[in-house]
């Protein structure tokens, strides 16, 4: 069946377009769009025009698997100003959503009907682009400047209602959307109304300095990416320039960004975090566990946030500790986070009341008999661990999945302490857990693939990106960071402040530097760390001491008002001489003559040495593609999303370039740190990438 076929309902022309799953705008749709236009303008029984679609949504845009292949005819501008210049009305008849392309379709048309739960939105900066097919011309002449940029440059969709207001859409469907639309349709034709062209409309602001304004409001939030910023230029070209020269603006911007790093990395992300929830060898039909009722053992800040994930997604919560005050301390931050939620607007009353009646407090293992997976998010220790889970497997019902929120300890020695190694599995929450997409489902030995299966699908239902990892120190995640954090210990012992190693990461686009990022989350928690492992840390980095140096003094970070920065009551961070005079003696003490150290150095030794551990994860098999470690670091640690994750950004700099970097670090600082993974070095040498 074509993906687009025409028909007639009496004078009405259909244009019905079926290209599941969301009716991107593929060469075929395009093409049929064109065609059904033509005919319908041909055909003198034709009196007006419906564009309509099959499946859950309308048009959710152009399809994103066809950029960066060569441009296939007809262009969606061409199509878009050939419904436009219609002769006869042309409404687009909406449902589900109408993205990108699809609400440009739209736009082009002289009338819009949708049903109430549509939602129309122009995302495309999410992709690192803006609307290449009129959107940023269209918009802001039937909606204003104001609604134009707050739509386009957030890519945030609103709902048909909102749109209906805003005179984006002409009339809320009710009952059947066909009928309505063709009913609609012969209204328009039996009241002669004029055809209207967006085009034709004029876009005015509303103040003289509305778009720097606007520029600066976005600063912060957009820092870093192109996109947003040429998405307002495309949108005062329709205020400055006439319909066609700013369409041509709009192209050209268009153009640009599809061909930039960006762009490419932005699109990388979008489909990243689709394939990620696919387990390569695991059918995606595998029957899953119901998951109705989830237990967690702990009331702390994991604990809590945990309970809040599933609450949000209706799933009842059996929260247990062992106190009646912590179960109240668990119960008061849940309940003051909903609460912040609410004052922002992010929910209503009613919804925190019913989130809240979903988590059931309990002080008794027992209460956990008919929960069908029970999270642990207890004190990070092997034997506590081996205790409660021992506990957990003597209580809960057969087939219950015990699952362990543990950041780095061994899944397999975990699952010893139980009769059931096959239902226990990690999952690996990333704090604040209401709030990090990111969940490292960390696959035992022994783990059943059904567990490994239902954990995933858990996942994506609680609005996680599950990634699935294998049992190893820190598994993906923490285990590069490691290497990370080492190797800027060493650029401080060398010549670097941490002052200058945080902008470098800041500036790369991280939200934080190391630093920063230590203090906030409180430096005992790597003093603590770094002395459980002493033992197994190289000579270097026992004897680089600078942490313990600090910590020794009472120093934590933000929550002692001091730790490698100085703190104001407001937790404002300043650069403190007296550490940095304390790494400048620590360097004499170690005998280590101090040199200036560029920022690129910085640069390359922080993301290099991560990179090269992916290497040895995708070697060992702790990470199945370069896929899922992209998304680990996307989603659990603030990787800059136009660089598309650790692994892109290595084929955006050429493995061949990184590799010759890693034997530079390796003459400098030593084979032991830097020696190229196997896998690395042989994708260098013959000219590859880690994608290609
Ligand atoms: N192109 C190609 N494939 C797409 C797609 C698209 N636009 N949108 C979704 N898919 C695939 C997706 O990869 C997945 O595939 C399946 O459809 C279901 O998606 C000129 C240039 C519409 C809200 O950015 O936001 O128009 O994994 O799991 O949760 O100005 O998909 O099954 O193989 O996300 O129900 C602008 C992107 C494009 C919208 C549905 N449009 N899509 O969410 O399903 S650029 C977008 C979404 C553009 C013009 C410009 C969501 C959705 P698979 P899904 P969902």
């Amino acid at each position: 069946m074509s993906e687009v076929q025409f028909s007639k309902e009496g004078n009405v022309g259909i244009i019905f377009v079926n290209n599941p799953p969301v009716n991107a705008l593929s060469q075929a749709v395009r093409a049929g769009i064109e065609d059904g236009v033509k005919q319908g303008i041909a055909d003198k029984d034709v009196e007006a025009m419906i564009i309509l679609c099959g499946g859950n949504t309308f048009i959710a845009g152009a399809d994103i698997r066809e950029f960066g292949k060569p441009p296939m005819p007809p262009n969606l501008p061409d199509v878009v100003y050939a419904m436009e210049d219609s002769p006869k009305p042309m409404i687009a008849a909406i449902h589900g959503n109408a993205l990108g392309g699809g609400l440009e379709i739209a736009l082009s048309c002289h009338f819009r009907i949708a049903v109430p739960t549509a939602k129309v939105g122009l995302p495309e900066v999410k992709l690192g682009l803006l609307p290449g097919a009129g959107g940023t011309q269209r918009l802001p002449r039937i909606a204003g400047v104001k609604v134009a940029l707050d739509m386009i440059v957030s890519g945030d969709p609103i709902p048909a209602q909102k749109a209906k207001d805003l005179g984006i859409i002409d009339e809320i469907a009710d009952g059947d959307l066909k009928a309505a639309a063709v009913a609609f349709a012969k209204r328009v034709v039996a009241e002669k109304r004029p055809i209207r062209k967006v085009r034709e409309m004029v876009a005015k602001v509303d103040s003289p300095t509305q778009f720097e304004d606007f520029a600066k409001s976005i600063a912060r939030k957009q820092r870093g990416f192109h996109a947003p910023f040429k998405c307002i230029e495309a949108i005062r070209a329709a205020v400055e320039l006439p319909f066609d020269e700013g369409m041509k603006r709009e192209r050209e911007i268009f153009t640009s960004l599809r061909e930039g790093t960006q762009s490419k990395a932005q699109r990388h992300v979008f489909f990243a975090e689709r394939e990620v929830v696919k387990i390569p060898g695991l059918s995606d039909k595998l029957p899953i566990r119901d998951i109705k009722i989830v237990g967690i053992l702990g009331a702390g800040t994991m604990g809590g946030g945990i309970a809040m994930c599933f609450a949000n997604a209706g799933i009842p919560v059996r929260l247990l500790d062992m106190k009646q005050e912590f179960i109240d301390r668990g119960l008061g931050v849940i309940q003051k986070n909903y609460a912040n939620t609410m004052a922002r607007g992010g929910i209503t009353q009613a919804d925190m009341d019913q989130r809240m009646a979903l988590i059931k407090p309990t002080l008794s293992y027992d209460d956990l008999k008919d929960v069908d997976l029970v999270i642990e998010a207890v004190f990070e220790d092997m034997a506590v661990k081996k205790e409660v889970f021992a506990k957990l497997d003597a209580v809960c019902k057969p087939g219950a999945i015990l699952a362990s929120n543990t950041s780095y300890l061994n899944i397999d020695e975990i699952a010893t302490a139980t009769k059931r190694p096959q239902d226990v599995i990690g999952m690996h929450f990333f704090s604040p857990a209401n709030v990090m997409r990111l969940l490292e489902n960390v696959r035992g030995a022994k783990t059943a693939d059904d567990v490994k299966a239902t954990v995933m699908k858990v996942g994506k239902k609680i609005g996680k990106v599950p990634v699935m990892v294998g049992v190893c120190d820190g598994f993906v995640g923490n285990r590069m960071l490691g290497k990370r954090t080492r190797e800027c210990g060493f650029l401080l012992e060398e010549g670097a402040l941490p002052t200058q190693v945080d902008k470098v990461i800041f500036d790369f686009g991280f939200p934080m530097g190391p630093y920063a990022m230590s203090d906030m989350a409180g430096l005992d928690v790597g003093w603590r760390n770094r002395k459980a492992k002493f033992n197994e840390l190289t000579k270097r980095e026992q004897d680089n001491n600078i942490l313990d140096k600090i910590c020794e003094m009472g120093r934590y970070g933000q929550k002692t008002g001091s730790g490698f920065y100085k703190y104001d009551e407001k937790r404002n961070a300043t650069p403190d001489p007296f550490i940095e005079e304390l790494i400048i003696k620590h360097s004499q003490e170690r005998g280590i003559t101090r040199r200036v150290i560029t920022d690129q150095e910085i640069l390359e030794r922080a993301l290099y040495i991560m990179i090269n551990e992916g290497a040895k994860i995708l070697e060992e098999g702790i990470a199945a593609r370069p896929v899922d470690i992209d998304a680990v670091y996307l989603y659990g640690y603030g990787f800059p999303a136009y660089h598309g994750g650790p692994m892109f950004y290595a084929d955006t700099v050429g493995l061949k370039n990184i590799y010759e970097a890693i034997l530079k670090y390796r003459d400098i600082v030593g084979a032991e740190y830097w020696t190229p993974s196997p896998l690395l070095e042989k994708l260098a040498k013959e000219g590859k990438g880690f994608y290609s």
